[in-house]
This record gives structure tokens, sequence and C-alpha cells, in this order.
């Protein structure tokens, strides 16, 4: 592709997104889909975030990398995700594991999910690629990565953001120096080196990375002869490239006062039952850090068409009433009491039921008289007319997932064992 002069960088890029974890931390919520197709936020799914920001950036052409159950994301793509046009030259391809370069070959690590498909990013014939996850909550303009990777000439730049040294076990670490460049970078470290000055604090990697193609595609095809490599992006490309090479960090904070998108940055990897009962639920704050109602940055998503939500009296007279909530579409909440509660599309809450800090996943059924509090309920789930939840966690921990926080799942077949025993 030819590059013009004022042309926006992401008009040259494309991002590659890895879709392919098991996410087995979400539990029941992954047992029959892949953790980015995990819904989230009351109509969309965790995936949506990645595809948005890189839409919403000017990014048109796009891959998804897809193994692990990937029947619901692929059905959400398909739906939600179609109107990429080639005549426009715009992409969207879904790669699943194993069906390209050798039928039983899975993708082994994250950089063994593009290296499989090398031929599908020359195609593209973009400058720049960047790697996402698809399963991180957050909002970031792309193109003001991509400014800062051509202006430092860095061969990756890679998103980063300030966590507590206690959970930064579960990310890549760096040390960056004065001008932002990467000195250090340590894989998921048992004892995390924090930042200078701030002894509580770990600067971590995101995981989304900027890079030339050119140089990406040499590097990978030298990984994939390597018989040392785990082929993974934080095992191994960017460790090597920290230390042959120049790696920059670009600073998700910054990134939001550049971008303007959000006051205080937001970012969560949705990837336990707390945290994604904690994300859902900081929705319905009276003002929320990540704002889903700026129409400047939509988070675009597979929307069904489908009636308002709809509040109404029981015969009885009885209100049906929600508060400090979000509400979907096609919700009927009747004779019941619905408080900092997230309800997606199709649910229906039967009289004298009441709902506390409850996440209820499309198409969930409270009939009468069930008392649920700080549960997250699984797709199409039909509660049964008295349950309660949320007062005796013994009796919650019996059948249900209860987690240490006291956050409860539900899923169907708990309550088809719960409704076999009573
Ligand atoms: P993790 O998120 O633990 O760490 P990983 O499990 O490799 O890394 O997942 C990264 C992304 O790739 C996820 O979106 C996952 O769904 C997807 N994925 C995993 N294996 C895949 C495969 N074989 N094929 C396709 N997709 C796959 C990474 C970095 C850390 C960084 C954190 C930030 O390695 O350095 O700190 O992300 O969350
Ligand atoms: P989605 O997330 O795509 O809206 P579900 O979460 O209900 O759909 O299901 C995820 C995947 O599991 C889909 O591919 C669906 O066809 C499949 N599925 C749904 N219910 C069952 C079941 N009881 N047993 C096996 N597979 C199921």
């Amino acid at each position: 592709m030819k590059a013009r002069p004022n042309q926006r960088l992401s008009s040259q890029a494309m991002a590659f997104v890895l879709a392919g974890g098991r996410g087995s931390r979400l539990k029941e919520l992954t047992d029959r889909r892949a953790k980015p197709a995990v819904y989230f936020g009351g109509k969309t799914r965790i995936i949506d975030f990645a595809l948005s920001n890189a839409l919403n950036s000017g990014v048109r052409k796009m891959a998804i990398a897809t193994q692990y159950k990937a029947h619901s994301l692929i059905r959400h793509m398909q739906r939600g995700w179609g109107f990429f046009r080639a005549e426009r030259n715009e992409y969207l391809d879904i790669l699943p594991a194993s069906q390209r370069v050798d039928e039983n070959k899975w993708y082994l690590g994250t950089a063994d999910a593009v290296t499989q498909n090398i031929d599908i990013v020359d195609s593209y014939g973009v400058k720049y690629v960047i790697i996402l996850a698809g399963d991180h909550i957050y909002k970031m303009d792309y193109e003001i990565m991509l400014m800062q990777h051509v202006a430092t000439r860095a061969d990756v730049t890679i998103g980063c953001l300030t966590v507590p040294k206690e959970e930064a076990t579960a990310f890549g670490v760096m040390h960056v120096d004065t001008e932002g460049r990467i000195t250090d970078f340590l894989e998921k470290p048992k004892n995390p080196p924090t930042i200078p000055g701030d002894p509580k604090n770990s600067l971590a990697s995101m995981g989304i990375y900027v890079f030339n193609w050119d140089f990406l595609r040499d590097l990978l095809i030298r990984d994939a002869e390597d018989p040392n490599s785990s082929h993974d992006f934080g095992n191994d490309i960017i460790p090597d490239i920290v230390k042959n090479g120049k790696a920059m960090a670009h600073s998700f904070a910054e990134s939001c006062v550049t971008s303007g998108l959000e006051d205080e940055p937001y970012w969560r990897d949705v990837g336990t039952i707390d945290a994604f009962w904690q994300a859902n639920i900081d929705l319905t704050d009276f003002v929320p850090k990540l704002d889903l109602y700026d129409n400047s940055w939509p988070i675009w998503t597979y929307a069904e068409i489908v009636p308002p939500a709809k509040f109404i009296h029981d015969e009885d007279g009885r209100r049906g009433s929600a508060v400090s909530s979000l509400i979907s579409g096609d919700c009927i909440v009747s004779g019941s009491e619905v408080r900092n509660s997230l309800l997606f599309t199709g649910c229906r809450t039967h009289s004298f039921s009441s709902l506390e800090y409850v996440v209820a996943l499309p198409q969930v059924v409270v009939n009468r008289r069930a008392e649920l509090k700080n549960c997250v309920i699984d797709r199409g789930v039909i509660i049964p007319e008295g349950l309660v939840i949320g007062e005796d966690p013994v009796e919650d921990a019996k059948w249900f997932r209860r987690t240490d926080n006291g956050i409860v799942l539900i899923t169907q077949d708990m309550i088809d064992a719960w409704s076999r025993a009573k």
C-alpha cells in the first residue's frame, strides 16, 4: 500500500486480535464460549471493546485468531461485524486454528497464531500491525500509539499501565528509562519488580503491541525455527526485542489524557467471576469510570432488534421498579424490585422478587418470590420460584459456585441439580 502524506497511520495498519485463550478462571461462564465471547455491559461482548477501539481509531483491517470454543464467538462476529467491505479495502477475517497451515496444528502460543497467518497479513498490504487481546475492557485510541511508535522509530511499542505489585504476577512487568525505552521485561514474575520510587506498584504490559510488519514478519519466521521458543509474545518475542532491539512503552494513562476518552484510566481484565461481576456492577455507579454513553466512541456489537424495556405493576398493583441499574431492551420488570443490577437483553423478573447487585446475562427469567443478591446468572437460566441467594453462604456454596468474596455464579445445570434435590 502506498503511504501518502497526512494519511492517518491507522489506515496503514491492521489489528490482529488474539481471541484463542481459554479464560478458565471464569469457570462455567467459559464452558461453552471463549472468554472474548462472554457477555459484558448489557448489550456487548468482551471482544467488542478491542474491535471497537480499532474501528474508532480508524483501523479498517482486522483479523481474529480463535481456537478454544469458537462457535459462539464466530457467530457473534458474523452477525455483528459483517459490515467490512473489500471494495473499500476493508477486511475482517476470522482465523480458526488448525484449519490453515496444517489441519492438525493448533496455535502453540500467541506469536504462532500470527505466524500461521503470515500470508493473510501479507495480503492486507499494511505497514503496521497492532496485536490486541480480545479479552480486555477499556477504551483506547490506537492512532496515538501508532504515532508514538513511528516518532520513536521503535521495533515494538507496548501498551502499559500501573498495577499493584501483588497483581503484577499475572502480567509482563517492565522497567523503562527516562525516554520510555524498556530496559527490562519479565513475563509473569513471581516477585514483580516495582516502579522506582513507587514500591507498591509495577509497570505492566497490557499485552498490546505495535510493530512494523516487515520487522515482525522476519522475527516470527526466525522464532518458528527456534526449538527453544514457546512461540509466545510475552515469553519469547518481547524479551528478545528488549534485549536485542528497541522496545518502547506507551503509557495508557497518558494516552487517556491525550485522547480525552476517559477522565481516569479504566482497564480491566475481567478474568475471574469476581472481576467480571465487579466490572459489570461498576457500570451502575452514579458516574461510572467506563462511560458507555459517549457516542463519540461507540462500542459496536451485534444487537438484536427488540422492543424497549418495560416496567409494570402486577395485577395486585405491586410496582415493578429498577434504580441505579442498567436494564437492556426486551426486559420486563414486573412487580419486582431491581437495585444496583445489570440486566442484559430479554430478561424477565416476576412479582415479589428482588434483585440486588445482580448481573443477569440475556434471557434470564426470575420467577416469583426469588431474592437474589451479589450474583452472576448465566444466559437463559430460569430461576425457580422462591430461590434465595446471598443470605446463607453455606447453602449458596452447596449448590452454586460461590467465590471467596461471596459472589455466586448460577448456571442452569446448577439450578437443575438444586431442583432435583428439593
Ligand atoms: P496473558 O493474557 O496471560 O498475558 P495469553 O494467555 O497468552 O497471555 O493471552 C493473550 C491473548 O491471546 C488473550 O486474548 C488470549 O485469549 C489469546 N490467546 C492465548 N493463547 C492463544 C493462542 N494460542 N492463539 C490465539 N490466541 C490466544 C499477556 C502478556 C503479558 C501481559 C498480559 C496483559 O503475555 O505480558 O501483561 O497479556 O493482560
Ligand atoms: P451464545 O453465547 O452464543 O449466545 P450460549 O452461551 O447459549 O450462546 O452457548 C454457547 C455455545 O454453546 C453455542 O455454540 C451454543 O450453540 C452451545 N450450547 C448452548 N447450550 C448448550 C447445551 N446445553 N449443550 C451444549 N451446547 C450448548
